[in-house]
């Protein structure tokens, strides 16, 4: 476990196999009944190579016309988002410190060649929250700066059943995944490899 004083925590191979294999299936399970879809950049609507759904009362999207936001239904569907696993809500409360439960938990999927680009999670209201991620299925190099995008970066390598907090002044850090390890892991069902899967948990409303 890695933990700094920014508020930044690793917490690697949380999970174990059993436990990885058990919430991948109830995650996969829910994304079939609200399906992955393609995210594409505001104004410029360029697509986000990471496709993405949500569990929870609210989900983040982004879209040409709409831009980044929160909102409570499947942006192709139209239905609202599938409930979180059990699993997740006592990981929650198990890592994050924080009296209420979360409201968003944005599902990210990672084909081999998906990259994300340096960012800040800034769409929240709730912003000293911590945002809670686990990695499931092949590993990926993860890169985590400070609060300016020109402040110095370093790479961290998240393998499945891994989780990451980012809480107090971490929160507001730049980060983004610059690569996947195609085939690094055996964890997910053959139709969804290699590909990675990222969970990350949210409060979104103050
Ligand atoms: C990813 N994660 O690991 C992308 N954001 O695929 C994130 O963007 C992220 O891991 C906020 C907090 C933790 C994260
Ligand atoms: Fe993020």
């Amino acid at each position: 476990m890695i933990e700094t004083a920014d508020g930044f925590k690793l917490l690697s191979a949380y999970f174990d196999r059993e436990q990885q294999a058990q919430l991948a299936e109830a995650v996969l399970e829910r994304v079939a009944r609200s399906p992955l879809y393609q995210p594409a950049m505001p104004r410029t609507g360029k697509p986000l190579s990471v496709r993405m759904t949500n569990l929870g009362p609210l989900g983040w999207m982004t879209d040409k016309t709409g831009g980044y936001r929160y909102q409570d239904h499947h942006p192709v569907t139209g239905e609202p988002w599938p409930d979180m696993p059990g699993k997740l809500l006592e990981l929650w409360r198990s890592v994050s410190g924080w009296p209420d439960p979360p409201q968003a938990c944005l599902v990210n999927w990672y084909g081999p060649d998906a990259r994300l680009g340096l960012h800040v999670d800034a769409d929240e209201d709730a912003k000293d929250a911590p945002v809670v991620s686990v990695s499931l299925g092949d590993s990926a190099r993860f890169r985590l700066g400070g609060p300016d995008r020109k402040d110095p970066t370093r790479s961290l390598r998240l393998n499945s059943g891994d989780v990451v907090v980012l809480g107090g002044a971490s929160r507001r850090f730049h980060h983004g995944v610059d690569r996947i390890y195609a085939g690094s892991s055996t964890l997910l069902p053959e139709d969804w490899r290699p590909g990675r899967l990222n969970l990350t948990l949210r409060r979104v409303r103050a």
